[in-house]
């Protein structure tokens, strides 16, 4: 029916907040039982402009594993957010947040993976952090899965490569909608999911050595693993906590076609498709038809269990959260590059600027998207992720001037008033890395997101002392102001 009551802006509700990855501040890496996962024998990237990590093979992880320091590896050192977490969400509650996103990291409640009982020491860090959300009235967002598998896995059967990783992970997760019934409502299962184009990052599976066409055989077989886990993680949620909420997490790539020939305008189709395509399964239920050709040109052929399809159809999300940072311009070469080698920065748009990292800065594409996805699934949106990564100086007189982060969220957020005023369902929208963090493609601590600078470099020096930056401020007043004060 035509409505006449369109929003004009934020619903009073609305989740303001930020995320974080629990591989990326927890540090702790060793402690209280935890195991080692796939994020923490990730070496520095050397080329700061690529999204590609040094590959992780056999040898790297022996080496690794070897290595009992934090020097080489900054995902084991984080910004010790396991001994400050009480000051830094003290801090976002100073900011008005209404949401933390943060992940569990699934190595701290089973070490290896699979061990036959969970850690309770790790469990009992969450219930603390958990607690003092809860004492701040922030309600905690849970990715279940954020970038690390347990290394236990890995070794043993190839992470997400095996089936059997599906067994592992819903035993974990039944672990967490038990323990944590009542007190986390929204949860996410798989950040990123399209991330499995990287590697080992998504699949938890060691690939690097293999030819193309079995790395992509390997990687969407072990996608599917996860999908099937997904839903059945759903439907579990559901059967333990009926309040619980479970959505899929996407990063979203808008992306322009670089003219208007028609030929150019396919290859941005199907490039969006491509992206698309992973919400499309977790949120329909099924694999959309456009995959069969592809995946028939690609060679690849998925083992699908008898009940596999059913249980897709059984566990779509009740939500659908994405990241964005950035839009993308099509181009062939993109769209074979993506699913071969990961993540590409693709062709340069003459209308928009970058970030020093050369992401392309596209308020306006947040709308486009929010609005291209609401159509499409007409499910409640959640945009989990976005910010700009900069370096940042500390200026004599300890402040940071952050104007430029400052305009880059404004610029987003005031798209996002438009979608909503489009007819858009948003539910919410947590910056990422509201406090500095390690990156995930660099694994500097140099490009920084925060409204909170920390005081760590590259290296692992510094205080870690936590510092107000002027976003702090100008955040708190959106917050407060419900998105009116700009
Ligand atoms: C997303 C990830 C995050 C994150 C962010 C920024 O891909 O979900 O974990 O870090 O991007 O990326 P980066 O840290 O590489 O700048």
């Amino acid at each position: 029916m035509y409505k006449t009551d369109i929003p004009t802006t934020f619903p009073k509700d609305f989740l303001w907040g930020g995320a974080t990855a629990a591989n990326q501040v927890e540090g702790g890496w060793n402690l209280d039982g935890k195991g080692l996962t796939t994020a923490e024998v990730v070496q520095k990237a050397t080329d700061r402009l690529h999204f590609r990590r040094t590959p992780v093979t056999a040898d790297s992880i022996a080496v690794a594993v070897a290595d009992k320091t934090d020097t080489l590896y900054p995902k084991r050192r984080g910004i010790d957010f396991y001994h400050h977490y009480q000051e830094d969400i003290a801090l976002f509650a100073e900011m008005g947040f209404k949401a933390f996103r943060l992940s569990i990291s699934w190595a701290r409640i089973f070490p290896k993976g699979d061990d036959a009982e969970p850690n309770e020491a790790g469990l009992r860090f969450y219930d603390a952090v958990f607690a003092e959300c809860r004492r701040h009235g922030i309600e905690p967002v849970v990715t279940i899965s954020h970038f690390e598998t347990p290394l236990g896995l890995t070794l043993k059967q190839n992470g997400w490569a095996s089936r059997a990783t599906i067994e592992a992970f819903l035993r974990y997760t039944a672990v967490l909608f038990n323990r944590y019934k009542g007190i986390v409502k929204y949860w996410l299962t798989f950040n990123e999911i399209n991330a499995i184009q990287n590697g080992t990052t998504g699949t938890g599976a060691v690939d690097a050595d293999l030819p193309l066409a079995e790395k992509a055989q390997l990687r969407f077989q072990a996608l599917h693993h996860q999908f099937v886990a997904s839903a059945r993680a759903v439907q579990q949620a559901h059967a333990i906590d009926p309040a619980a909420k479970v959505g899929c997490m996407l990063a979203r790539m808008q992306t322009y076609p670089k003219t208007a020939d028609p030929e150019d305008v396919r290859a941005a189709q199907f490039a969006d498709q491509l992206n698309l395509f992973y919400t499309d399964v977790q949120a329909r239920g099924e694999y959309p038809e456009y995959m069969n050709r592809f995946f028939s040109e690609n060679r690849v052929q998925l083992v699908l269990a008898p009940d596999d399809e059913e249980i897709l159809r059984q566990g779509t999300v009740d939500f659908i959260s994405f990241s964005y940072y950035m839009s993308m311009v099509a181009s062939p070469a993109l769209n074979v590059t993506q699913f071969q080698e990961g993540f590409a920065l693709g062709e340069k748009n003459p209308y928009l600027p970058a970030s020093a990292w050369g992401w392309q800065i596209d308020p306006v594409g947040l709308r486009i998207s929010l609005n291209e996805m609401w159509d499409r699934y007409r499910l409640p949106l959640f945009v989990v992720e976005n910010g700009l990564g900069a370096e940042d100086e500390v200026t004599t007189d300890g402040k940071i001037h952050d104007d430029y982060r400052i305009d880059y969220l404004r610029g987003h957020i005031a798209q996002m008033k438009e979608a909503i005023r489009d007819g858009v369902q948003l539910m919410g929208y947590t910056t990422w890395g509201p406090i500095d963090l390690i990156s995930a493609s660099t694994s500097e601590m140099s490009k920084r997101y925060g409204f909170i600078y920390v005081d760590q470099d590259d290296d692992g020096n510094g205080t870690l002392a936590r510092l107000r930056k002027d976003s702090f401020y100008w955040y708190q007043q959106v917050i407060q102001s419900n998105g009116e004060n700009l």
